[in-house]
């Protein structure tokens, strides 16, 4: 249900919800009236951003462009006191995805951000929707809008800021920045939250704050009150400190009054979504519930004859997150390092007509609320945009005050040069028979003996497939971080085993229990190190490539602000036999090919893959560089005795290469992708004879080929020159009107598009179905990816050009 609009209430009673600033508390200093007022502030900018979005600015597509003014509310208080007293320069934030105006308001106010983004909030080029640190240009920290990941890249972010630390490449003497997330309740149902937590645990994670606006509301309804006490229990479970922000000092001045404890326990017991609903009827309605349940104690009924039913309504909604001194103060009393969940309670549209309805979430004011809210925080006509308009303090006094917060003061971090990668990676012994999987860890082995200031730069994690991705050489030479140093205990009580797993300091792989959530997570911090703190480090992830699925979502995180990782996914597809279909890919391929920001290779020989590697620590750093996804197999596959060139490794990076070549105006080709090769050279021997000059191509990147065709079509579309696509140069010496047999052990839409670059058919063959338990032999004729199925597909297509007109 759309709730644009749903709510209207009596000007007079929103006025006094809106007029919210209390006279500064005795013993307070200007620091507190200056933050109230910026309060305010914030408040109306976010929510006449989102208005003007709304209603000021001409639609030309009849959409509604949204905005969320209510979830805004809930959080003026906490977040005015982080940006504008709290933060440090060197602390990070999320900030939940739908406080995304309150940020930009703020960074407004800190003058870095400009008044145009605000009058485009939503529009193109103008202020995100949700905080994105590649798109916004005001200093967003961690992309928000998946609820739940935000929360957990700060833990993650925290543990990178150890690693560096641990290892000496942070600043001497300088505090460590705080890792703090503004999150909304609901966010906590989301489990990636709890996978981070306990991972945190494991990793003894400190300078974590996460900040819950705590409003009882989701974007559906009021959420049930017995959940958070659990979610509570869990992270005093998992060692953090919890700090709940449960009443104002109103409130807590009433309870300490004759019957107070009555009240207390009224409120302690009233249903979340009967305190919501109060809440949005307003004073009077207090007054009436308070006057059936309570009105029999004499106590009650003198607070009830003192205030009327505004004062009555600002009593009742003092909730601690709302309380702009116990925020302070509760921020302020932290002072050790461990991580921290304030439990702030707050009103869902605090200060706003439609505070406490359950259909607030996309609720936006209407023309007349708006005036009316705009009349309450006093702002002129003609000013809404004004930075201090309406406020009772001097404007220059308070951009003095904006211009010495301690944020204001922040620098944002730049990564130290490029890391060199050296012109070639040692492939250590070569084999006649080779697995990329296998190829791969004894590349990574060489770096981790001698591997030089690259080595140094890499960081690897994986989620309990360290061993089983062929990470172990590696791990033995540079060892497991942990803080706390600790031999192999197997070494030492002298058991056999061909894994050494020392954990120290200056380990150099973050091993993960089972969460791939938790793994895109990390590799998104660490990815994101150089920006962040400045000092840049090579992240390598390695996950089965089925499991890609299972953290999606954080992957596409990472991605969409812009982390730079190699992930190492493996073992793939139906290759991997007997392990049966529950561990075998299908869909992986397109995945590489539709994720933006991750450019996806599948190499067939450990020479291929070297060449990728290689590629892959250069193209991380680049400022237009992505991260690369290899994926990779276990089977072993007759290796091509070849020497490595330039023109071959050039052709390996962009996307393929004629391992047979073609004779000109062949009619046929086969194209064949990763672990498949050998059955595309047994399916070329036999086809040999019929037709002579049979090239094979070897496709190694199927995103990549995909990706220059799209962006050439764009090119020439624009009328600018380009020349022919690697696509269409490497299939010029066929004849016009060729057929293409493709191949691979994934998805035959990774190939099948093949044709469309010069308009020839064709064939592609692939997996479609589940796998299943079987060898190689059985599995590949079942998914009609054999030797058998290829030169059926080849005689089919001669068949096919012969009855062509
Ligand atoms: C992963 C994900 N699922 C669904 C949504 C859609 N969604 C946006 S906000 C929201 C509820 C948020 O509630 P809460 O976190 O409590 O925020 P607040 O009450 O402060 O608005 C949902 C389900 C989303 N943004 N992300
Ligand atoms: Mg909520």
């Amino acid at each position: 249900m759309s709730t644009k609009n749903l709510v209207t209430r009596e000007p007079e009673t929103m006025l006094e919800l809106a007029r919210r600033t209390e006279p500064p508390l005795p013993g307070s200093n200007r620091t507190h009236e200056y933050l109230s007022a910026l309060e305010q502030k914030v408040l109306w900018l976010a929510c006449w951003m989102i208005h003007h979005a709304n209603h000021e600015r001409a639609s030309r597509d009849g959409l509604k462009v949204g905005g969320h003014q209510a979830s805004c509310a809930s959080v003026a208080t906490l977040i005015t006191a982080l940006y504008f007293d709290v933060l440090r320069p060197g602390d990070r934030v999320a900030v939940k995805p739908h406080a995304s105006p309150m940020f930009h308001a703020i960074q407004y106010l800190l003058g870095r951000q400009s008044r145009d983004k605000l009058e485009r909030f939503r529009a193109f080029g103008g202020a995100q929707a949700y905080p994105s640190r590649t798109k916004d240009t005001d200093g967003v920290d961690f992309s928000t809008g998946s609820v739940g990941l935000g929360a957990a890249m700060t833990l993650f972010a925290s543990l990178t800021q150890d690693l560096l630390h641990e290892r000496g490449l942070l600043p001497e003497g300088e505090p460590k920045g705080r890792m703090v997330a503004i999150v909304g309740d609901a966010e906590l149902d989301e489990g990636n939250i709890f996978e981070a937590l306990l991972e945190g645990w494991k990793h003894d994670v400190r300078n974590v704050w996460w900040v819950i606006d705590y409003n009882r509301q989701s974007l559906d309804r009021v959420v049930p009150e017995r959940l958070f006490s659990k979610i509570e229990d869990f992270f005093g479970a998992v060692g953090w400190q919890v700090v709940t922000l449960k009443y104002g000092k109103l409130l807590e001045a009433a309870f300490a009054r004759d019957h107070g404890p009555a009240l207390r326990q009224w409120i302690d017991d009233c249903p979340n979504d009967l305190y919501a609903a109060i809440t949005f009827k307003g004073g009077s309605a207090w007054r009436e519930h308070l006057t059936r349940d309570l009105g029999h104690l004499a106590g009650i009924r003198a607070l009830l004859a003192e205030h009327d039913d505004a004062a009555l309504a600002r009593l009742m909604t003092n909730l601690g997150g709302h309380d702009l001194e116990l925020v302070l103060e509760a921020f302020h009393s932290v002072t050790d390092d461990r991580p921290h969940c304030f439990i702030a309670y707050t009103i869902k549209g605090f200060g706003l007509p439609f505070a406490g309805h359950k259909d607030n979430h996309a609720g936006l004011m209407t023309q007349d609320q708006m005036a009316t809210f705009k009349q309450a925080h006093r702002v002129p006509d003609g000013k809404e945009w004004d930075r201090f308009a309406g406020l009772d303090i001097d404007p220059d006094e308070l951009a003095a005050f904006c211009a010495a917060v301690p944020f204001a003061s922040r620098t944002e971090a730049h990564a130290t040069p490029p890391v060199p990668v050296p012109a070639s990676l040692p492939m250590g012994r070569r084999a006649a028979r080779a697995a990329t999987q296998e190829a791969f860890g004894r590349i990574m082995g060489e770096l981790a003996r001698d591997g030089g200031e690259l080595a140094t730069r890499i960081v690897t994690t994986s989620p309990d497939v360290t061993v089983s991705t062929n990470l172990g050489a590696w791990v033995a030479r540079r060892s497991v971080f942990n803080r706390t140093e600790h031999a192999d205990v197997f070494k030492a009580q002298k058991v056999a085993s061909s894994q050494l797993w020392a954990e120290s300091r200056r380990g150099q792989h973050v091993e993960l229990g089972i969460a791939e959530n938790n793994l895109f997570l990390m590799l998104a911090a660490l990815g994101l190190a150089g920006p962040l703190f400045g000092e840049r480090l090579l992240p390598v992830g390695t996950l089965y490539d089925p499991f890609i699925a299972r953290g999606l979502d954080a992957l596409t995180y990472a991605s969409y602000q812009d982390a730079r990782y190699l992930l190492v996914a493996t073992p793939s597809g139906i290759t991997l036999a007997p392990e049966g279909g529950a561990h075998q890919s299908v869909a992986t391929n397109l995945i590489g090919i539709g994720q933006p920001g991750l450019l996806a290779y599948e190499p067939a020989y450990a020479d291929e893959l070297a060449v990728m590697m290689r590629f892959a620590f250069e193209h991380l750093q680049a400022d237009d560089g992505e991260s690369i996804y290899l994926r990779l197999s276990t089977r072993p596959i007759p290796q091509p005795e070849r020497a490595m060139t330039d023109a071959l490794a050039d052709a390996i990076l962009a996307g393929g290469y004629w391992l047979r070549q073609p004779a000109p105006g062949s009619e046929l080709a086969l194209v064949g992708s990763g672990a498949v090769l050998p059955e595309v050279l047994e399916a070329a021997d036999a086809l040999a004879d019929d037709l002579p000059g049979l090239g094979v191509l070897v496709v190694t990147s199927a995103d990549r080929l995909h990706a220059e065709w799209r962006a050439a079509q764009g090119g020439r579309g624009d009328g600018a020159e380009a020349g022919p696509t690697t696509l269409e140069r490497l299939l010029a010496p066929l004849a016009a009107d060729a057929s293409l047999i493709t191949v691979l052990d994934g998805h035959p839409a990774t190939l099948a598009w093949l044709g469309s670059a010069g308009g020839r058919r064709v064939y592609p063959l692939g997996v479609d179905r589940f796998g299943q338990s079987g060898d190689i032999p059985d599995l590949y004729r079942e998914y009609q990816i054999d030797a058998a199925a290829i030169i059926d597909r080849a005689a089919r297509a001669c068949q096919d050009r012969l009855q062509r007109p």
